[in-house]
């Protein structure tokens, strides 16, 4: 199978932690891919330009970071990143507001990236706000066994949209947050974690 990627991106790095943490380095052939450039030949693979993208040994290609985790989950028949089934519709809520502070900071980096003459500080604006307030939201909505226990979709999502200080200087989601500077901690430490690390990192 080939993962297609860009070294920066959270949501492909989500999908390279569940590489690593079931052991798929063998069969997944990681690859950087160029977007958001003009005629990428990117787009001949993938025509929505879109990371991650994993493209099967049959051809066939599935998108979206929540489909490719699953699928790799799954491979082996052992799923370790499903919640337990009674807590399936928790695991639901918290999965979805921890993709909605992803989601918002990757509006806010992809406004960054944009000519400084070109950014619109009403975005700028808009997205630092949403962020302060999903740091005040997570700081208390850390004690549900799912965060505490064996790694999910919960956390992997999470500790990706944390780990994008190191993309965004203004993203300082730490000061005022000391419950989630602790979690983000052992999260962080993982040697999957570790290894994916985004371009900026200390
Ligand atoms: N909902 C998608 C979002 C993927 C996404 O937006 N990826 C960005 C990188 S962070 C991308 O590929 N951008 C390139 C483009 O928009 O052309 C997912 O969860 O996989």
């Amino acid at each position: 199978m080939k993962l297609y990627i860009t070294p920066g991106s959270p949501y492909a790095r989500m999908a390279r932690i569940v590489v690593i943490e079931k052991g798929l380095q063998d069969r997944v052939e990681v690859l950087a891919a160029q977007t958001r450039v003009a005629d990428s030949p990117y787009y001949r693979i993938n025509p929505s330009g879109r990371v991650p993208y994993l493209v099967l040994d049959d051809g066939v290609g599935l998108e979206e970071s929540a489909v490719i985790c699953a699928y790799l989950d799954h491979l082996d028949g052992s799923p370790r990143f499903d919640p337990p089934a009674a807590a399936a519709w928790q695991a639901r809520r918290l999965e979805a507001l921890a993709r909605s502070m992803l989601d918002g900071l990757a509006v806010w980096g992809r406004e960054l990236a944009r000519p400084e003459n070109e950014r619109s500080p009403g975005v700028l604006q808009h997205e630092a706000s949403r962020s302060r307030r999903m740091a005040d939201l997570w700081e208390k909505e850390l004690d549900p066994p799912l965060m505490r226990g064996p790694l999910n979709m919960v956390q992997l999502t999470l500790g990706c949209a944390l780990g994008l200080e190191a993309r965004n200087p203004d993203f300082r989601w730490r000061p005022g947050h000391p419950n989630l500077d602790d979690w983000y901690s052992r999260v962080a430490s993982r040697a999957s974690f570790m290894a994916t690390r985004p371009p900026g990192s200390s």
